[in-house]
């Protein structure tokens, strides 16, 4: 997706000067962000991918200020342990401009620092606990009052069914040049089916989740290298433990970026699945129900598997959704996903293990 430039219009709708410092910052795939004056992110939320950009902000506006309150009864400091949303100037929380576009600022968290790979295992524990801790401070909140973001996100079998329309689509005749992956793909639908089958049958539980936990959403102090906030809440909805558990093992216990293309680089590392289970569990662990604990590997597989579906579908449709550098990158994605998934598989008794022994402490 091409970015949308920024008009001195939206600068001034949020009370800031014409010339104001203008950064422009590349994390996400799909939003475009800019840092203002070193103060402010500001984001033009991508109403491809988000037809509904007012329901973001209203499942941001009542999470942020129920957190906002839990952090401050326990002593936290809500001004950086918690995204706030800074209004427009007239007071509104996103400016609409005259292109239809929607731009919503938070405050900037200084002396933070993001990290698309972790550092040390103790860095992925801290991301565990970040995000096991987030989840289990939203168990209060009325999931039924938030908005469907995105419509079946993590619903692995529906991504495989959009794969197969693509496919079948196929726009840019790029299907035959991917025969392996797609076999790879649907030669895993039962595999794929197992979580939601068990939502269905109502053997799992429906929780207030985060659906995006990859390491770079959350912020680390940069002297200790304590995690301090959990960012992007554009897909908070209601969803599975499983899901936020396993996207931070996909992204976070790799020992290589998610593009990587010397798959040799891309290894399934237990000890950071251990760091991070651990953390998870310290902070989330008592909530959970057995059947939670006993399918969070599962949640690993099928969030690299699913994510790997996605970027191949992206690949077969002319990479239309998520933002490519370079051609063919989210073929690249997907197979460093698929190469991930696969170690997954061979592990999994060993994920299953240690989830035991990351409960007994
Ligand atoms: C997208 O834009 P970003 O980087 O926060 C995507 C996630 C994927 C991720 C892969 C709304 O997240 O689901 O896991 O890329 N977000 C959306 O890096 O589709
Ligand atoms: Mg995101």
């Amino acid at each position: 997706m091409s970015g949308t430039a920024l008009t001195e219009q939206v600068l001034l709708s949020f009370g800031w000067a014409k010339d104001a410092g203008v950064q422009v910052l590349s994390g996400g795939h799909i939003n475009d962000t800019y840092l203002i004056d070193g103060r402010y992110v500001l984001q033009r939320i991508n109403h491809f991918v988000f037809p509904r950009p007012q329901d973001i902000i209203e499942n941001m506006l009542g999470v942020t200020g129920f957190l906002r309150e839990k952090l401050t009864a326990r002593g936290g400091d809500p001004d950086r342990d918690i995204l706030q949303i800074i209004p427009t100037a007239d007071g509104r929380p996103v400016y609409i401009d005259d292109s239809g576009n929607y731009w919503r600022c938070t405050l900037h968290i200084g002396g933070t620092a993001s990290y698309e790979t972790p550092d040390s295992p103790d860095m992925l524990f801290e991301a565990g606990r970040a995000f096991g801790d987030f989840q289990s401070m939203l168990s209060g909140y009325p999931a039924v009052t938030l908005h469907e973001i995105i419509k079946d996100f993590h619903n692995t079998p529906a991504r495989v069914q959009q794969l197969k329309d693509a496919i079948a689509a196929d726009p840019k005749g790029r299907a035959k040049d991917v025969r392996e992956e797609i076999g790879f793909a649907l030669g895993r639908e039962e595999r794929a089916g197992l979580l939601m089958g068990l939502l269905n049958e109502g053997k799992l539980p429906l929780r207030v989740t985060h659906n995006d936990t990859k390491m770079s959403n959350i912020l680390f102090d940069e002297n200790t290298k304590k995690a301090v906030c959990v960012i992007d809440l554009d897909t908070v909805m209601p969803g599975l433990t499983a899901f936020d558990f396993g996207d931070s093992i996909r992204a976070g216990a790799s020992t290589a970026a998610e593009d990587e293309t010397d798959l040799h680089k891309v290894n399934f590392d237990l000890d950071l699945y251990r760091a991070y289970t651990r953390g998870f569990l310290s902070a989330a662990g008592a909530a959970l129900t057995e059947t939670e604990l006993d399918t969070l590997p599962d949640g690993a597989w099928a969030m690299t598997f699913e994510v790997g579906v996605r970027f191949l579908t992206d690949y077969i449709n002319g990479d239309v959704y998520f933002r490519v550098k370079r051609p063919g990158h989210n073929l690249d994605r997907a197979r460093n996903q698929f190469h991930l998934a696969l170690q997954m598989e061979e592990r999994r008794e060993e994920m299953g293990r240690i989830v035991r022994e990351a409960l007994e402490g």
